[in-house]
This record gives C-alpha cells, structure tokens and sequence, in this order.
C-alpha cells in the first residue's frame, strides 16, 4: 500500500516498486493491447502503462475516457527501463484515481498569447511556464542574498499615495474616502525617505502602477518593480557598481541552477554577463545611433526603442557584451531629482540600463540638497506646494544617495529571449486586461 506522494523528479533516484504520484494528463494513448498516460506534475512528466487484459479493464475503461488536462493520483509498480523515452522509467498502473476531470481545453500549442492570457492557468501548465517562474525565484533569491550579504534593509513602502510618485501623466486615481488616492507609480520617495531616515542601504521588491494606455510588448499598467537606494555616494558611478554585481549575481545563479533546462526549453545559452558592464555617455551614444544611420524623431532627443537596438548591437559587436550603462542623460529629458553636474547643469548623473535592446532600469544620483532639489521642480513644471512632504525630507539632513528602479518581468522577458513581457507575469495587467 503506497501511501504518500512522489514528486516524478523523485522518480530516477527512488527504488523500483509501489509509488505513488499525482498530477495532471498531458497525453493519452490508447491502444487496443496496451494504454499510455503522459502524466506531468510541477516537477517533471512521466509515462504511465496499462496492458488491456480482464484484470486491468475497470483501468482500461477510466484511461479510453480520459480528458486532457484531467487531475490524476496513480498508484502503480515503478521500473526502471532504458528503453523508455521519457527519463528511463515507466510506471505500471494498479490504480487510478480521477480526482478532478477537465473539460475540453480551450488552447493549444497554436493558440496566440492573447487567448493563452484569457486561459492562463492552463496556458502555465506547459513546461516553459514553469520553469519562468522557477527562474524568477531563483533570480529573486540570489538578489536578496546580495543584498543581505551587503547590507541591505528591505522596505515595504505604501501603493496608496496622496501624490504622484514619478509624474502626474500615467497616473491611477482611487476614490478614498473624503479624499483621491493616487497608485504608487514607483518606491521612488519613499527608498529616498529611508535615506533621509538613517537606513543606508535599502531594497524593495513590489507592485508599481503606471496608467499607460500604450500596447507595447514591454509596457504593463501594473509591474512588479526592483528597487534599490544607497547612501554616500561620490556619484551615479556607485549606483551603477552595485547594480552589475546585483545582475552578475542573479544570472550566475540562475545560470547555475537552470542554465541546463533553460537551453532544453528555451533553446538559449544562458551568458552570465562579465564585468564591468560597458558604460557608454548618452551624448557618445546618440553619435554612434546615427553612425549607424538611425535618426532619432522623438521631440526631446531621447532615446526611441530603435537607438536601443541600435547602441546595443554596437555594443555586442564591439565588445560581446548584452548589457549597457547609457549614462549622463540631459536634463531636458530626466526627472527634477536627478542630480545635474556641477560644471554641466544640462546633464545628469544618471543612466539607463539596456539590456538585449531594451530598457529594464533607470537610475541616478538624486539631487539631495532642498534649495536646488525646489529649483528644478520648479524648472520642470512642478509645484513644490504639490512636493511639500517629499521636500520635508531633505530638510532635516540627508546624505548624497542614488539607486536605480528595475521592471521584473522586462529583465526576465530578456534573460530567457521572450517575445512580450505578457509571457513573463505571472498576470498581465494593460489597458484592456483586468482579468484573470
Ligand atoms: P522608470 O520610470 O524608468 O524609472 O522605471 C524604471 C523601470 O521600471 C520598468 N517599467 C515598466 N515595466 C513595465 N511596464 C511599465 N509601464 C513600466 N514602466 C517602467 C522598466 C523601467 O526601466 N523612479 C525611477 C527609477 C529610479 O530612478 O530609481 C523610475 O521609476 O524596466
């Protein structure tokens, strides 16, 4: 009598005999002499045998009526057989138990990404979908290492806020009692508070909302936002240090603990980048873009998605490198609390990190002195009436700090060479997605 669960990874090291496993049909084939059952669970699949003889025709009659996607608990005689395709093992069927069935499934192999979005707890049920999420944990858990090896307090700051946190454009109300609330567009002033407040070094894993309408495979209205700040830096040159050895740190793991599987499922050579990464100032890269005959048409010069592309094709054939620092952005085109040169007010001391061709971070040293933070919010159209308690928190005293904000499933969607940042969350939230 086989009482308690195998997980059918366990199966390659466990003794031939009773075992006992339970997962979901992926496929059934039923032959006149003899049935298979592909059965996968969360960690693996396996090949399921019946022989149709008189004793096993109540099993035989259970698996012709098996549906696709259908909940099964198995207990049958495990061997180990070479032969057999799927991991060198096969498990004959003593008994099976349907403990939910499914109905038809609505999406296959074929089916584009916005149904598999309406239908995505089945779409997850493939194998790549659950190695997604198995590399984000690792990811996730290699960087919150680095960070308590180094120091790093987590904070855990509020979505709901009496102001914008990045701008008033893409900005989520919320009806809040007497009053509107706005939802957290970044961590921005409150990892910036923490410095203000003594802390250091701070990290922040959380949700971010942005009321973006565009469709874009890199744009959601709802993400989940990697954040760093730390205190007494020279420059943004420490922000952009900590953040290639928190990315070096993320990929060796991943690489470590997937790498394998990742090339199985993905059909990808996972690179852990090397460092440093390269740096290249915006002005330089503006320069080689349009060496490389790409005209920039955005209004302000910023860099559009194709300069991106651009700057980093350049820089994989230049130096093989996946990732770069694009520093020193003009002011024209960076937020009040980034902090200008001294001896070059129209740049700051900022970058953005592309990795693959796109952006998955900016970050900057913050302008921390109250007089010249006030100034340039009033240069970019804001009123420090509307900043009041944000600016309180430079009154009292706070050290030079920086940091950087990261979207999760951007730097996944690049790790693992996906097409939309809709196959790495887990839920997409966009304009026109509320639902599952
Ligand atoms: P920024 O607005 O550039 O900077 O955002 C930082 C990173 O967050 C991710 N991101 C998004 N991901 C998905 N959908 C969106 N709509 C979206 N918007 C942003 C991107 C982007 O690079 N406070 C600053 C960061 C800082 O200076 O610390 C900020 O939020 O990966």
């Amino acid at each position: 009598m086989v009482t308690s669960r195998t997980l059918i990874s366990d199966l390659a090291a466990h003794e031939p005999g009773p075992v006992s496993i339970s997962g979901w049909v992926e496929v059934v084939r039923d032959q006149k002499r003899v049935q298979f059952v592909i059965l996968r669970d969360e960690s693996g699949s396996a090949q399921l045998v019946n022989p149709v003889n008189d004793a096993t025709a109540d099993v035989a009659a259970t698996i012709s009526g098996l549906s696709h996607g259908s909940f099964l608990t198995v207990d049958g005689q495990l061997k180990h057989d070479e032969r057999v395709k799927l991991g060198g093992l096969e498990v004959k069927i003593d008994d099976l138990t349907v403990v939910t069935e499914a109905a038809e499934t609505p999406i296959d192999a074929e089916t584009g990404i916005d149904k598999r979005l309406d239908w995505r707890f089945i779409d997850l049920r493939r194998p790549q979908g659950r190695l997604l999420f198995k590399v984000q944990t690792t990811m996730l858990h290699a960087m919150r290492q680095y960070w308590i090896d180094n120091g790093f307090t987590e904070i855990h700051t509020p979505k709901l806020m009496a102001s914008a946190s990045e701008s008033r454009a893409e900005l989520f109300e919320v009806p809040y009692f007497e009053t509107t609330a706005y939802l957290a567009q970044s961590p921005q002033l409150f990892k910036q508070m923490a410095q203000a407040a003594g802390f250091g070094k701070v990290f922040e894993v959380g949700p971010a909302f942005r009321a973006d309408p565009s469709f874009t495979s890199r744009h959601a209205t709802e993400f989940t936002s990697i954040d760093s700040e730390i205190s007494w830096i020279d420059s943004h040159e420490d922000v952009m240090v900590m953040h290639e050895q928190l990315l070096h740190a993320a990929f060796a793991a991943v690489a470590e603990k997937h790498g394998d599987e990742i090339k199985e499922l993905f059909e990808i050579e996972l690179q852990v980048p090397s460092l440093p990464f390269p740096r290249i100032p915006h002005a330089e890269v503006k320069q080689i873009v349009a060496d490389r005959g790409h005209v920039i048409e955005r209004a302000d010069g910023d860099l559009d998605p194709e300069a991106e592309r651009q700057i980093a094709a350049h820089v994989k054939e230049t130096t093989g490198h996946d990732f770069v620092f694009v520093t020193d952005f003009p002011s024209s085109v960076r937020p009040y609390y980034h902090m200008r040169y001294e001896d070059d007010a129209s740049a700051t001391k900022s970058y953005d990190l592309i990795f693959g061709g796109v952006e998955i971070s900016t970050g900057a040293q913050r302008e921390h002195r109250v007089d010249v933070l006030q100034q340039q919010a009033i240069e970019k159209g804001v009123e420090p009436a509307e900043i009041e308690e944000y600016l309180d928190f430079f009154r009292y005293g706070v050290p030079p700090h920086g940091g950087f904000g990261m979207g999760l499933a951007r730097v996944l969607m690049l790790m693992l060479g996906q097409q939309s940042i809709r196959e790495t969350t887990f839920l997409f939230r966009g304009p026109t997605r509320l639902t599952p």
